[in-house]
């Protein structure tokens, strides 16, 4: 049977892209039942139809799956924040990072509209590098730093995550000026952004498949188990077989060695603040 990839759904309806080209794809029977469990990205077979059309008849198993962009297979997470206008959100950065952490997803750091102010960009950026995460600063409206992200996409199926109104449509338009991404203004007033994008689209950019996705504000974390939260902090990592005890969870306990490194600001004092805050939610008993 044909096999395909979700790139877009509309009430009901997929569009699959195959290697003969997009089919505009219904459920068949008993999947349309779980219409709700099928997501942009996933792997699925087909079969054809009259008129160009064709009907899903199964999804192939996901290998990862995120919550918020609701995305299915993804091979990397690209991580929007704008330097200003809005102002970055730390703590919701923090727990997309996390939720791609614990799923074993890679994370590239974008700091865009670095034309607003490029020396706080630079700022953000040795922060999130400092932490190892990759970070490219851009300007989607200048067109900064556009070969570098085109590059990160090569052959792979990435993401965009982020809150509304940090320039995600907009640095894809600046990629690939035949999008013609619907972008819109940040509030002055409430410094945030209108929620343009509604859906999560895959589109095939740079030799691989990015998807534009809705900003969003609001990210649950949840573990397993609230002891995999601390390796999804990789600064973490290093510093936490030296603790005390066994089964520190870096909170109040003698000889924690991630405290002390964040006393001796090898570890930035914002990140382990919310670790505790994501720890908290986690296992609200502690
Ligand atoms: N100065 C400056 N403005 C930018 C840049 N990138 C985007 N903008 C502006 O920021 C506003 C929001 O851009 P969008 O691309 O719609 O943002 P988005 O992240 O897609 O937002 P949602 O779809 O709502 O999640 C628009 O007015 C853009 O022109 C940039 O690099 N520099
Ligand atoms: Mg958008
Ligand atoms: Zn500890």
């Amino acid at each position: 049977m044909e096999q395909g990839i979700i790139v877009k759904g509309i009430g009901g309806t997929y569009e699959v892209q195959t290697e003969g080209g997009l089919v505009l794809c219904s459920l068949r029977g008993r999947l349309r039942l779980r219409d709700d469990r099928i997501l942009v990205g996933d792997r699925v077979e087909i079969s054809r139809e009259a008129q160009g059309r064709g009907a899903v008849e199964k999804i192939l198993p996901r290998r990862n799956e995120l919550t918020r962009p609701a995305i299915a297979n993804v091979d990397q997470v690209i991580v929007v924040s704008s330097v200003q206008n809005p102002a970055p959100n730390y703590l919701l950065l923090d727990r997309i990072l996390v939720q791609a952490e614990l799923l074993g997803i890679d994370c590239i750091v974008v700091i865009n509209k670095g034309d607003l102010d490029p020396a706080r960009a630079a700022e953000l950026q040795a922060m999130y590098s400092g932490i190892s995460y990759p970070t490219l600063v851009t300007s989607g409206v200048e067109k900064q730093g556009l070969e570098q992200l085109k590059a990160c996409l090569q052959g792979r199926v990435t993401t965009l995550a982020g809150p509304s109104g940090v320039g995600k449509s907009t640095l894809l338009n600046a990629l690939d000026s035949s999008l013609n991404l619907e972008t819109g203004k940040v509030s002055v007033k409430t410094q945030r952004g209108k929620h343009t994008t509604r859906s999560v689209e895959l589109l095939p950019i740079g030799g691989g498949y990015v998807a534009d996705t809705p900003g969003f504000s609001r990210l649950q974390i949840e573990p397993r188990q609230e002891r995999d939260l601390q390796f999804a902090f990789p600064e973490f990592r290093k510093y936490i077989d030296g603790c005390q005890f066994r089964g520190c969870l870096h909170r109040q306990e003698p000889g924690c060695q991630v405290k002390e490194a964040v006393c001796r600001g090898e570890i930035l004092e914002k990140r382990y603040e919310h670790y505790l805050i994501l720890l908290a939610e986690a296992a609200p008993s502690y």
